[in-house]
């Protein structure tokens, strides 16, 4: 049985406007700064691929080598018994890793539906198609929208045990103050028994992580300027992307990796029929990769409510999938 949920939720011309006013809100504020979370466009997507196929780009490799390897020890840690529950991925995207849990889970005769939630219905779309034909027993139920809101919903519609996925240090793009206020937004949506598990890239060699977002061939800067380009496109803004420079940096002690445009000029840019003024060498914050150490992610988990059951990491132990119970 398949069942499709996902409905449009907003129309064209809104999200336009919510574009808009988050893009002018964010090029007013000092420092300026644009959110991440706008890089993935149909471009963006592309350049994204780009990074996770460079050799530099470590993460997705490891949380790989988790998923492929320990899916069995994944396993033993959701306190699973013998009750049906839904796994609810939140940004599965193309469900490269979390595939060979579900995989694990189909073996073992585990009663499960799979509920993939992203904001991109094409990519759910695909995701859907291509789980049909390589795990035609798994019951999908795609949920296009907000993180929040799909929780909400999927509360709606099912009262069994939630495991809930959220990879890829996705939860990297935000502060540490954001990421627990995030968390514990997601606790206060689960009940008794229901699980968390959620990737973080951890602290290590900061040449190592610098060198992943700092690649030589210029991958990630294209990723940040193409979010210039997205502004000009869908905002009639006229950004010269030659006029700006991506910088990276890392601050070990911090553990945050930070990306940069410097303005290489004093200009003025036109968005949405208004002008913003930039100083030569201003910067636009872009995006934080937030790195953790182990403590770090205890203390989280622990103040957002859960209590946090077992660390799964790769075989290099630069990353890892945190388990944290209700
Ligand atoms: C998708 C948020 C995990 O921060 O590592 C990769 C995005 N930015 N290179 C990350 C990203 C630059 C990525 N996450």
């Amino acid at each position: 049985m398949k069942i499709h949920l996902d409905e449009d939720l907003s129309n064209d011309n809104t999200a336009k406007s919510d574009f808009c006013t988050d893009v002018l809100k964010g090029l007013k504020h000092n420092p300026k700064k644009l959110s991440s979370k706008y890089f993935y466009d149909k471009q963006g997507d592309k350049l994204f691929q780009k990074i996770m196929d460079m050799p530099e780009y470590y993460l997705t490799n490891c949380e790989l080598d988790i998923f492929k390897n320990k899916s069995n020890e994944i396993t033993q840690n959701l306190q699973l018994e013998n009750q049906p529950f839904d796994v609810i991925e939140l940004g599965s995207g193309d469900a490269t890793k979390s595939k060979h849990l579900l995989n694990f889970l189909k073996k073992n005769s585990f009663d499960f539906n799979y509920m993939p939630i992203d904001i991109s219905g094409n990519i759910l779309h695909e995701l859907q198609k291509d789980l049909a034909t390589e795990m035609p027993d798994l019951t999908v139920i795609p949920l296009e929208g907000e993180y929040f809101e799909m929780l909400e919903k999927v509360s709606g519609i099912s009262t069994r045990k939630k495991v809930v996925l959220f990879l890829g240090a996705n939860i990297g793009n935000m502060t540490k103050k954001e990421a627990l206020q995030f968390c514990a937004e997601i606790r206060s949506r689960l009940n008794a028994g229901d699980v968390l598990l959620i990737g973080f890239d951890l602290k290590k060699n900061p040449h190592i992580i610098l060198k992943a977002y700092n690649d030589p061939a210029g991958i990630t800067a294209a990723f940040n300027l193409n979010l210039l380009t997205r502004i000009n496109r869908e905002l009639d803004a006229d950004f010269n992307i030659e006029n700006f420079r991506h910088y990276q940096s890392y601050e070990p002690d911090s553990g945050a990796c930070r990306s940069f445009l410097i303005s290489l000029q004093a200009q003025t840019v036109n968005i949405c029929d208004e002008k913003i003024l930039f100083d030569e060498n201003e910067l636009i914050d872009m995006e934080v990769s937030q790195k953790y150490s182990i403590e770090e992610i205890a203390k989280m988990g622990q103040s957002a409510g859960f209590h946090v059951v077992e660390n799964i990491y790769d075989s290099k132990k630069w990353f890892v999938d945190s388990i944290w119970h209700v």
